[in-house]
């Protein structure tokens, strides 16, 4: 597929004009492609699945079709937050999740918050079985306040929950405080093609988080793809994050911050001095998936959230020049 001749790639360029609206002082006045009906659902363009955060809570259509999908993030509230397809198995629903695995994961947390990670680990072992049949399918990498994600995955037909377990400052996880959402994707496929990436992003246990080429600055599309998969001694499995680093961001802080299961870990507030540009949530083995993202000049890494990214591989720092 040539680039310049790719439907998708058009609706990057418009997406890309966005981007560049998206720093300046115009956002405030540019119309959101967003549009709600009387029950407040939201209804996407054909190409975008749009999805809006105002406060604890995912905005978007519930059904989808199948195949790819660009699903366009829009965080306009105060904390950082991502969005994370979980295919359920036949049968399980939100019914389930609330009553079978969000309490043993509040359970489980509060205990490590408490001094008691042994425990707390130990409590884990309480989820039901049908929980290591859910298929996690990506999704956005983190998004800081007021920031866009765009990413493209694709995903077989099913049920899914669409979650974000970023933590609260009190410690709940985001998936108990509203953003976990049903979303059907239907056997009628997108008929979508992937983009052409500018960037070739693999992940792999050995060799971490490596990509093929220097990063550079202004409209890069990322492909990511999963060499390899594993859980992590949190449970997550290795996904790539985009982030910007100001001066004042320190990556120890921030590679702890990553794992949701140090009790500062992946809580509100995100490490000072570090901006969340979304990237390819965790899928399995052998997958693709892309985002977008227009840099400037500056410092970035890409690091995923898992515990000891850096001896791990799975975060590495770049410097856009100008
Ligand atoms: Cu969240």
């Amino acid at each position: 597929m040539k680039i310049n001749s790719s439907p998708l790639f058009l609706v990057f360029m418009v997406m890309a004009l966005c981007f560049s609206c998206k720093n300046d002082t115009k956002e405030k006045n540019k119309p959101i492609q967003i549009h709600k009906s009387e029950s407040t659902a939201v209804v996407s363009t054909p190409r975008f699945v749009e999805i809006l955060t105002e406060s604890m809570e995912f905005k978007s259509v519930d059904t989808i079709p199948s195949g790819w999908n660009t699903f366009r993030y829009k965080n306009l509230s105060n904390e950082t937050h991502f969005f994370l397809m979980d295919k359920y198995p036949e049968g399980k629903n939100i019914t389930h999740t609330i009553k079978e695995i969000a309490p043993i994961f509040e359970k489980g947390m509060q205990l490590i918050n408490r001094g008691n990670p042994k425990e707390g680990f130990a409590a884990f072992g309480a989820l039901p079985e049908w929980f290591g049949d859910i298929v996690f399918s990506g999704g956005s990498g983190l998004v800081s306040p007021k920031k866009t994600a765009i990413t493209t995955i694709h995903l077989e037909p099913g049920y899914y929950i669409m979650e974000c377990y970023v933590k609260m400052p009190n410690g709940m996880f985001h998936t108990s405080m509203g953003m976990a959402k049903p979303i059907i994707v239907t056997q009628e496929d997108s008929g979508n093609t992937p983009p052409e990436p500018t960037v070739n992003i693999t992940v792999s246990n050995a060799d971490g988080i490596v990509y093929d080429k220097p990063i550079t600055k202004g409209q890069q599309v990322f492909s990511v793809f999963y060499k390899d998969q594993k859980h992590h001694e949190n449970f997550m499995q290795h996904d790539v994050n985009l982030v910007r680093l100001d001066a004042n961001a320190d990556l120890e802080t921030l590679e702890k911050w990553m794992d949701w299961s140090d009790p500062r870990g992946l809580i509100t507030p995100a490490p000072s001095g570090v901006t969340f540009l979304g990237g390819v949530n965790d899928m399995p083995a052998g997958r693709t998936g892309y985002f977008y993202a227009d840099l400037k000049p500056g410092k970035y890494a890409l690091i995923s959230e898992v515990p000891n990214a850096q001896e791990k591989g799975l975060l590495k720092e770049f410097e856009i020049k100008d």
